[in-house]
């Protein structure tokens, strides 16, 4: 009884919780010149509605953003980046 109670938490909870699976895209950004820049652009992709993180690395001129398809999409994260003053594109690099 305990058992099957808890296969069923195990396996029932996240199809029911989680109904859209989180995408993940990368995009390139232009005009980071500084550590500082990447916090902006961060905070600018954050306050996108489905994004659920971002993570932007100053090095490579890139941000990691993971989202709720169902809410967000590439372009609205590009979007997001731009007008916080860092136009972006998409990376194709990434299997789909
Ligand atoms: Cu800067």
């Amino acid at each position: 009884m305990i058992r099957k109670l808890l296969a069923c938490i195990l396996i029932g909870l996240p199809i029911t919780t989680f109904a859209a699976t989180p995408q993940t895209a990368v995009l390139d950004v232009q005009n980071m010149t500084c550590s500082m820049c990447s916090i902006t652009i961060r905070k600018a992709l954050e306050k996108v509605p489905g994004v659920m993180n971002a993570r932007v690395d100053y090095d490579h001129k890139t941000a990691i953003v993971k989202y709720d398809p169902d809410k967000a999409s590439p372009p609205a994260l590009v979007k997001a980046t731009t007008n916080a003053g860092f136009p972006s594109t998409l990376h194709h690099g990434t299997p789909k």
